[in-house]
């Protein structure tokens, strides 16, 4: 039998640390007073699934070692956690598992909470929780719609719209993966609908320019950056032919404008198109092809965008039977309508130039429509040559290179009247109205006499009903439309009978604003409040952890309220997270985790088994944090025995109580104390880590003083902070460990003489050689000393090394 203080047993000191620090509420910060802050923000999750698994403790895991790490560095960190447990995710749970999403989410979150987040060992503040389905939460979420709403940053109009047939609602354009729905990877179809929209685009150029100012992981300013999708060119007017239809016409129906990217190509074009949606496409279709023209517009409602939009699919369209004037060439040229050209983007219109465009080149090499080289082509090329060039065939401009020649033809078109310079960009406002029960209500009233009006503040939160009738109908109204006792209201400017909106608000406005509420968590007279000396301490983040899968979705949306809130004038900032980073993902036989693939690890079962600090320092040896990787269990017992010598070595260093430590052995632990913080300051924990293990090696050759001892429990902390608990706790160190001051490393102590060469396989970090720094550059000698290393020389065993690629002083890798 294990006896405690004697041998290592999680299994004892994990709970019982576990109770103490809820009990002396170590982890709660005085956000009133904090002198030092630093925010630590993780994703908060969403419950979608009974418990979470490894992915979630492996991303929290990472976020929560560096909390740890700030607070030993004398920081008052604030950590906060709640769930995203309001919207779509939860209730299509709720319907799989035949509960109401309010037992069920209520549920969930404390299991979450208690059984997961708390066993796992992270310092979360749990005194300031939120949950966003709660009334005290969302009344605030419906007050930041009004804000909006009142600073004319929404607005309800008629719109084509994503529609999930499967989930009954409507999707933001963000929310739809590859033609299909985000959540339930439905196809997704089109539909009209009248519905509230947030005006994101109006931040477009800030949202853009910002990225090259904040400190975010690339790939997440990058994916950013195409979402936004900006695009710079010149929108040109095309007159319609004079004919005694045209006549009749306003002024600016008798034009069709386009917007291109290629004013440079303008001597080209040699027909238009019209996006089916068009409003021209009805008054310009003759008299002979309007049959074939409403069938065929018909039949691109049908489509997708997405289907409507793929490259290699043979282009149709129909000839409208109208023609315009090029205002270059002064040529009559035809207008066609075709489903490749969309209505939400630019103008709806295109000038198609088959010599230079390769969507263009298709369609008019399949209806046989004249195609006119304008650009002198640098290379042979079949088809359109798309690049730049010299312009030929182009009046006055011939001889011109496209950069001279683009903004001197946007200057003769602004000239003469018939165009100008115009940016246009991808990104859309962001539709927040869903027919769906568990969501906040859209606090709007209707009424046939004052048309549009919003609760007033004093009456939110305008309450969901709980209903025993909650699931989605699909006849593209929300459930509560059937509830009458919601729908039917009074008017709150004339007293009159009136209906309230019966849509809910998109979930992602829930997680849109949240991180603004924790420090207020405990206030029901604001949602946050700008003016306070805490919301000072606390704003902007210092850091937020999360996966890049948000990258378009709620990191857009957050960068976005926080610009409406500064416009607003609610805060003075408009960048919500001083730094951003995208932690990797961990995947299991190379595939993301999910219970559709049945492949889902569950954290709960190695706690039981080996310790939350084992599966804590096994996840985090794993692979590198950014990067991510496969998972598997198999050298999660090397962590074991790795803190039973550690457990071992601290034990006997207390029997012996020596004053003094080997020098060699305090050399190396200076040494290991700097590694090991440079390396947790870059995210790299899985070397810090190896820094641990190479450590005592060198620790079980030599020895160390008490307070020596001390040093190093400290710097294993923030990755086992049960383990090192209890050791501080035998070594007599006062409570806790958590709160002691990270050890200094002292530059005299450490002979910078030795160098270390991390070893991979497969790029894959192994260990590390360490030699003469003048040997560090020598590739024999650490191939040899590298095979030699057990865990590299157990992978390699019977395998073939088909490469090796050496970066002097710093990395070998063997490639098998
Ligand atoms: C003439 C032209 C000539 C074009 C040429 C390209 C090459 P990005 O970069 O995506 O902004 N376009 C404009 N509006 C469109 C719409 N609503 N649906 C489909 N296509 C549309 O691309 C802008 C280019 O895409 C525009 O420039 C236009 O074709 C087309 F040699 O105009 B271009
Ligand atoms: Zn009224």
């Amino acid at each position: 039998m294990q006896k405690d203080g004697v041998f290592y047993n999680p299994h004892i000191i994990e709970p019982k640390w576990q109770k103490i620090w809820a009990d002396t509420k170590l982890y709660m910060v005085d956000i009133q007073n904090a002198k030092d802050p630093f925010y630590n923000l993780w994703m908060f999750p969403y419950p979608s699934g009974a418990r979470m698994h490894v992915g979630h403790a492996y991303a929290s895991t990472g976020s929560d070692i560096m909390g740890r790490f700030m607070r030993m560095q004398g920081k008052d960190v604030f950590q906060p956690m709640g769930f995203d447990a309001f919207g779509i995710h939860g209730e299509n749970y709720a319907i799989k598992v035949g509960k109401h999403p309010l037992v069920l989410m209520e549920d969930l979150c404390n299991r979450f909470r208690d059984e997961q987040f708390k066993k796992i060992g992270h310092g979360y503040d749990w005194s300031r929780e939120i949950r966003t389905y709660r009334p005290e939460y969302y009344k605030w979420t419906q007050w930041i719609f009004l804000q909006l709403y009142n600073n004319n940053l929404a607005e309800r109009k008629e719109a084509n719209v994503n529609w999930c047939p499967s989930c009954k609602t409507v999707l933001a354009d963000e929310q739809v993966i590859s033609g299909e729905c985000e959540r339930c990877h439905t196809k997704v179809e089109q539909k009209v609908l009248k519905q509230w929209f947030f005006k994101i685009t109006k931040f477009a150029d800030k949202l853009l320019s910002n990225l090259d100012k904040i400190d975010w992981s690339r790939k997440v300013v990058e994916a950013q950056r195409n979402w936004i999708g900006k695009s710079t060119g010149a929108t040109i007017k095309f007159s319609k032919i004079k004919s005694s239809k045209i006549k009749s016409l306003k002024e600016e129906e008798k034009v069709i404008e386009v917007f291109t990217t290629r004013p440079d190509t303008i001597f080209g074009a040699t027909y238009l198109v019209l996006s089916p949606e068009h409003p021209q496409v009805a008054i310009l279709a003759s008299k002979e092809q309007k049959s074939k023209v409403e069938d065929y517009v018909k039949s691109a409602f049908a489509k997708t965008e997405i289907e409507r939009m793929t490259v290699e699919k043979d282009k149709t369209g129909v000839f409208l039977g109208s023609y315009v004037i090029n205002p270059a060439t002064c040529k009559k040229i035809p207008i066609w309508v075709a489903d490749y050209v969309l209505m939400n983007y630019g103008t709806g219109a295109i000038m198609a130039v088959p010599a230079h465009d390769a969507r263009d080149f298709s369609f008019a090499k399949k209806y046989s429509l004249p195609i006119k080289q304008v650009i002198k082509p640098e290379a042979q090329v079949e088809g359109a040559y798309e690049g730049y060039g010299t312009l030929i065939n182009s009046g006055e401009f011939t001889g011109l290179v496209s950069k001279e020649a683009i903004p001197k033809i946007c200057k003769w078109f602004e000239k003469k009247g018939f165009g100008k310079s115009a940016v246009f960009y991808k990104l859309r406002d962001w539709l927040i109205s869903r027919q769906r029960y568990w969501s906040a209500p859209i606090p709007i009233i209707y009424c046939n006499k004052c048309g549009v009006v919003p609760v007033p503040e004093k009456d939110l939160p305008v309450k969901l009903p709980f209903v025993k009738d909650w699931k989605p109908k699909g006849d593209g109204r929300g459930p509560l439309a059937n509830i009458p006792e919601f729908v039917n209201t009074l008017c709150p400017t004339c007293g009159g009978k009136a209906q309230r909106e019966t849509d809910t608000l998109d979930n992602f406005l829930d997680s849109g604003w949240y991180f603004f509420r924790y420090p207020f968590s405990d206030r029901g007279d604001v949602a946050f409040d700008a003016n306070s000396k805490e919301f000072k301490k606390w704003f902007p983040v210092h850091l937020y952890i999360g996966g890049a899968e948000h990258s378009v979705l709620h990191l857009m949306y957050t960068r976005f309220l926080t610009m409406a809130f500064k416009e607003i004038g609610l805060i003075n900032f408009d960048e919500p997270f001083i730094k951003f980073l995208a932690q990797g993902h961990i995947t299991m036989g190379g595939k993301k985790m999910s219970k559709s693939l049945g492949n889902i690890v569950n954290p709960d079962e190695y706690i039981e088994k080996v310790g939350a600090d084992a599966l804590r320092l096994y996840l985090m040896f794993l692979v590198p944090y950014v990067q991510g990787g496969d998972f598997s269990d198999k050298g999660i017992s090397g962590i074991t025995r790795f803190l039973n010598r550690f457990w071992g070595l601290c034990l006997k260093e207390n029997a012996l109580k020596a004053i003094k430590s080997k020098p060699e052995t305090l050399s190396e632990l200076h040494k290991t104390i700097k590694k090991v913080e440079e390396a947790i300051k870059d995210f790299k924990y899985n070397t810090a880590i190896a820094f641990l293990m190479g450590f005592i090696n060198e620790w079980e050759k030599g020895s160390l003083s008490l307070e020596d001892t001390k040093k190093v429990v400290k710097i294993l902390a923030p990755f086992a902070p049960f383990i090192t608990e209890e050791l501080w706790h035998i070594l007599g160190g006062g409570y806790s460990i958590h709160k002691q001051i990270w050890p200094k490393h002292d530059p005299k102590l450490i002979k910078e003489d030795k160098a270390s060469v991390s070893v991979q396989i497969n790029g894959k970090f192994k260990g590390v050689v360490e030699v003469d720094t003048a040997n560090a550059k020598d590739r024999e000698l650490i191939e040899k000393l590298a095979v030699k290393i057990e865990k590299i020389k157990n992978n390699l065993f019977d395998r073939k090394i088909k490469k090796v690629i050496f970066i002097p002083g710093k990395t070998i890798n063997f490639v098998i």
